[in-house]
């Protein structure tokens, strides 16, 4: 196996990627190279799929595969090989169910099918076979020919793509589809499976992933809004009360209310976990009465937190890890997310689930209340815009943070905690994404009314971001490089690498990044980031603070 995502690779001696039996998530060498070789797969469908749209017969049930398929390769969500081997042969059928209604049509002979070892490739009969073929396809594939900055650069593509397929996947499951995303995908894989070379065009290509990012994470925002409401400035409880209880974990909004759904009115009460706290905010969530509140702390906080909870867990997207032997008969897994032997629950059908609530103690007692605030979405923070701009043009507000991303066990990761809670009391952070566990229930105060920290929601919500940095923007005239806001990024797996890249394709400069760089991005193309883009990695966050407000 050769694996170099996330930014746990860092952690490793040599600092450059998962190589040997087991990666650093706990994703073995097995499943590993089966996702190497379903992303392969991938780039056939793609390059079939383009055909078929040339041929005016564009495939959606294929383009919603190809999200799903690449959602499983993300970090921390899917290690079982089991599921990878039935995926491997499922998109080998997608794509000749693809490549027949390409013959089928009546123009088929004006394009010439595609050729490839992508498009040609046939699925083993054995893992044995699998795992031969996945030998041929690893990330690197080509690293002596090409050299390291082409494979870093597929790389940021592959990777920016798969963070790509998980916003566009969350979007579709809610019943939300784009013929143009569709495209961009097939596009994307498609251009991937040439095994491109050029070093401009590469670069050139990355940003269009950027801007693809853009339209799914806009597309996602309107699922999510379309679907439950407007979030709204909500005070979620972090205490437990007495009863039975569930705990659900994940990104999945849908898979919350089918939940609630089946839940209501038998006495169990619906806990969040990690990226599912801004659940809380959204109008027809909240009105759930036994949605009662907010359980433990950050994805990496999970083995103790599970462990500890009186009732099942569902999990239904990133990020998982190896379940403890306390809660392991308890945990279930839905949508993209698999663990060998653990329970995966399909099409909301969460009767198990509710079983075994039922059979499990639950919390005895209440404990003393206590809240966090969420749901300052772009609706609420714009719908106090008037007060945000006067403050800042009074110079109450000096400085805007945005301290977004994702949480990790790195020990460098106190630099955001120190961050925000470092920022003079003039500043206003803004934060979204796992990372704000760290600081989320320090008192950060008040200025004028507005609250010094607001949190946009999860790192899906990153449009949220976009769209307030740009609404400032137009208010102040300026452009947002110019806006008294500084960019404080935390990366940890590969939505984090689509979301930089729309940053970069939006025009944003001086992002700090950290709490690593990724491995894949090598000094020439950090070299070419920081020139473009003045793209700087963290240092301390003191001096970090100081230079964020000396440039402002
Ligand atoms: Fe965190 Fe995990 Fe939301 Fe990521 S739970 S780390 S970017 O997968 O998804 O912020
Ligand atoms: Fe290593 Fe991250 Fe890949 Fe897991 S996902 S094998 S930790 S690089």
């Amino acid at each position: 196996m050769f694996c170099y995502q996330c930014e746990q690779t860092t952690r490793l001696p040599s600092g450059d990627g998962c190589a040997s039996a087991k990666g650093l998530c706990g994703k073995d060498a097995t499943t590993a190279d089966l996702q190497d070789l379903l992303v392969h797969a991938v780039k056939g469908v793609a390059q079939q799929a383009r055909r078929a749209r040339a041929l005016g017969v564009p495939d959606h049930e294929a383009g919603a595969f190809m999200l799903h398929a690449l959602f499983t390769t993300l970090t921390n969500v899917n290690f079982n090989p089991t599921r990878f081997v039935t995926l491997l042969n499922e998109a080998a059928a997608v794509r000749d169910r693809v490549k027949a209604r390409c013959e089928a049509a009546p123009n088929a002979a004006t394009i010439a099918a595609p050729t490839g070892p992508a498009i040609e490739w046939t699925p083993a009969a054995d893992l044995e076979g699998l795992l031969v073929q996945a030998a041929a396809v690893p990330v690197n594939a080509g690293l002596a020919e090409v050299g390291e900055d082409v494979v870093g650069l597929r790389a940021l593509i592959l990777y920016g793509m798969k963070g790509v397929a998980a916003y566009a996947n969350h979007a579709a499951v809610l019943g939300y589809t784009r013929d143009t995303v569709f495209a961009g995908v097939e596009e994307a894989m498609d251009f991937l499976a040439s095994d491109p070379t050029d070093v401009p065009t590469l670069l050139d290509r990355a940003l269009s992933v950027g801007r693809l990012n853009l339209e799914v994470m806009e597309l996602l925002d309107a699922a999510n809004t379309g679907r439950f409401g407007t979030p709204c400035p909500t005070a979620v409880r972090v205490a437990p009360v007495a009863g039975k209880a569930i705990l659900v974990s994940g990104h999945d909004l849908g898979d919350l209310e089918a939940l609630l759904k089946q839940t209501a009115g038998k006495g169990i009460n619906v806990y969040t976990h990690g990226e599912m706290l801004p659940a809380h905010s959204y109008p027809t969530l909240k009105a759930y009465p036994h949605l009662v509140g907010n359980y433990g702390g950050a994805w990496q906080d999970q083995q103790t937190d599970f462990a500890n909870f009186p009732g099942p867990i569902l999990m239904t997207s990133n990020c998982i890890i190896e379940p403890g032997p306390r809660y392991r008969q308890r945990i279930f897994t839905a949508g993209p997310v698999g663990w060998p032997g653990l329970r995966h629950l399909t099409d909301h059908q969460f009767g198990p689930l509710v079983a075994a609530a039922l059979a499990l103690p639950g919390f005895k007692a209440d404990e003393p209340e206590q809240t966090i605030t969420v749901g300052f979405g772009r609706d609420a923070v714009l719908g106090v815009a008037g007060a945000v701009i006067d403050a800042v043009k009074a110079g109450d507000i000096r400085h805007f943070f945005l301290i977004g991303g994702c949480d990790g066990a790195a020990s460098g990761r106190n630099y955001y905690s120190d961050f925000a809670t470092g920022a003079p009391d003039d500043t206003v952070v803004l934060t979204l994404g796992c990372a704000k566990y760290r600081f989320n229930r320090h008192e950060f105060g008040a200025i004028g009314g507005i609250p010094r920290l607001l949190d946009l929601g999860q790192c899906n919500d990153s449009y949220s971001a976009i769209r307030i940095a740009g609404a400032l923007a137009e208010a102040f005239d300026c452009s947002v490089n110019d806006l008294p806001l500084s960019l404080v990024v935390s990366w940890f797996e590969q939505k984090a690498a689509a979301v930089l890249l729309t940053l970069l394709a939006l025009g944003i400069r001086n992002i700090r990044l950290g709490p690593t760089l990724p491995a894949f991005i090598t000094p020439n193309v950090l070299a070419t980031l920081v020139d473009g883009f003045g793209i700087q990695p963290i240092t301390n966050a003191q001096d970090d603070i100081a230079a964020a407000l000396n440039r402002a």
